[in-house]
């Protein structure tokens, strides 16, 4: 089969000061950003998480093969079985399993085991990359760039949670083996890549100072 094109008619050129103002207006969208460990309960409607994940899903991947599976939990049953799963793994973490040098680095974001948002939160997104498929559904193919595909899939989807006006934490407890169980992908396809926890930010939440160092154009970029 040739291949087959089509004209790039859904491209959108504005004018350059406008160009410059959707640029800045995203910048500060995405600077209100911010990690949150305090979620409440607030229920949140199963559609938004869906257009969220589209959009997730829109992202580039290596051969269009789109290596990647988003499994979005409500349930209260599960939510409790991975809160218990990860607690349990995260106490062995704190306890001096990440050694010294990940504990102090961990120590200006106060977190520890406790991971009770795991519950809380409305709705958490296991995030699974695909070492084989293919754009068709019945595709067995290998996938390539998995591990950059399915990162940018990930920042997708928290940029949409977040645009959406929804609080995101990524959260990946070691080894994330058990979501396979839970999530029903334990296969040879499918691996853990990250959990995002959504939901609305709980009343008082707070974001730690350490959090809110970024660094300057200067200490990111360099143009030659
Ligand atoms: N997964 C642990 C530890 C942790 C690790 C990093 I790197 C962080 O930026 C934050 C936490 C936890 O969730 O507590």
């Amino acid at each position: 089969m040739t291949e087959v094109h089509h004209p790039l008619s859904d491209f959108i050129e504005y004018p350059q000061d406008e160009m410059r103002r959707r640029a800045e207006d995203n910048l500060a969208n995405l600077r209100r950003r911010h990690s949150i460990r305090m979620f409440s309960d607030r229920p949140v409607p199963q559609d938004i998480i869906e257009s969220c994940i589209m959009a997730a899903a829109s992202a580039p991947s290596g051969a269009n093969h789109q290596p990647w599976h988003f499994v979005a939990i409500s349930s209260p049953e599960v939510k409790a079985a991975i809160r218990r799963e990860a607690e349990a793994l995260e106490q062995s973490f704190y306890a001096g399993r990440a050694g010294q040098e990940w504990l102090d680095a961990l120590k200006p974001l106060g977190t520890d085991a406790n991971k009770a948002y795991l519950e809380t939160a409305p709705w958490l997104i296991a995030v699974f990359s695909q070492k084989r498929g293919g754009v068709e559904e019945s595709d067995n193919k290998t996938n390539y760039y998995v591990h950059e595909s399915v990162g940018i899939a990930t920042g997708f989807l928290i940029q949409a949670l977040h645009t959406a006006g929804l609080g995101t934490l990524t959260h990946t407890p070691k080894p994330m083996s058990f979501l396979s169980k839970i999530c029903g992908r334990d296969n040879d396809v499918d691996r853990p890549y990250m959990l995002i926890v959504a939901g609305y930010p709980a009343d008082g939440a707070t974001i730690p100072d350490h959090a809110l160092k970024k660094k300057s154009l200067d200490q990111v970029a360099s143009f030659i």
